[in-house]
């Protein structure tokens, strides 16, 4: 009989069963979001159809974690690579994965446009409030108040701003008839995976733009033990509200 170290994980199809070592930092929320996209993508049996693009910064170390078509863009660059392959492979479900930091910031311009032009594409964008491969400084996403590497005295929003609430900006931007649009947190990975098949099979059905927000956890730049860190996460779910925001018709059966 196998011992319990000798079985393997029981992982999605869609999850590449061979990555080696993970790279994420222990209790990193990127590990638990991919493999909720994984699985959403085996539930509607997309793997054949389905094109993965992974972004700059924590992100990419995804690069070799699916079992599906993969490619790695640069600094939010990841959303045109991945709907310039749509539009020339009208029937591939692209995903184009990426933080905060390489989708709200560098690379904001190609998801608005994205949005606004309804490509056939979903954005799954990780908000864990701050640049996390470089070691910690603020995001877009980082709270008010929120200490990191460049606000040691914490975030005034009086000289950066308030932080960008991705979902609403991108709600006010798409066709409602077709968009689909949602935050979702690791603290709910049965609603994340509900809210990732309604935004790939919104792709799947050729109907339009899917973005998908995931609330998710950076211990190692937080600096917070696990306690704290899912305390973190219920302040973030404060500022930043967990829901659908737009949703079409046609995906009500979608669970
Ligand atoms: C033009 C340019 N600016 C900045 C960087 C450095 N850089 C690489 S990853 C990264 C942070 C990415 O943060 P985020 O997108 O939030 O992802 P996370 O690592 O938190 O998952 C930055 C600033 C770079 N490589 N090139
Ligand atoms: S730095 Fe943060 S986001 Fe990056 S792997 Fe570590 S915990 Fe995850």
């Amino acid at each position: 009989m196998p011992s319990m170290l000798t079985i393997p994980p029981r992982l999605p199809k869609a999850q590449n069963p061979d990555p080696g070592a993970s790279k994420f930092c222990p209790g990193c929320g990127h590990g638990m979001i991919l493999k909720t996209l994984a699985s959403a993508i085996d539930e509607l049996n997309l793997q054949d159809r389905a094109i993965y693009g992974c972004d700059i910064g924590c992100s990419l170390l995804s690069w070799n974690y699916m079992n599906i078509d993969t490619i790695q863009a640069h600094h939010g660059r990841t959303t045109p690579v991945i709907y310039g392959i749509t539009r020339a492979t009208p029937d591939a479900v692209g995903i184009a994965y990426m933080g905060d930091g390489g989708g709200l910031a560098i690379g904001a311009q190609h998801l608005v446009n994205a949005a606004v032009r309804n490509e056939k594409m979903l954005v799954v964008l990780v908000n864990n409030t701050n640049y996390g491969m470089t070691g910690g400084q603020m995001a877009p996403t980082t709270l008010p108040g929120q200490v990191t590497e460049t606000t040691p005295y914490g975030r005034d929003v009086e000289v950066t701003g308030k932080p960008a609430k991705g979902a609403e900006m991108v709600s006010a931007v798409v066709d409602t008839e077709a968009a689909y649009v949602t935050r979702g947190t690791v603290n709910n990975l049965r609603q994340l995976k509900t809210m990732m098949k309604r935004g790939l099979q919104n792709i799947a059905d050729g109907r339009g733009f899917s973005y998908v927000e995931a609330l998710s956890v950076c211990p190692l730049n937080w600096r917070t033990n696990n306690v704290d860190t899912w305390d973190r996460l219920d302040e973030m779910e404060g500022f930043f509200k967990v829901g659908e925001l737009v949703v079409p018709q046609g995906l009500e059966g979608v669970k």
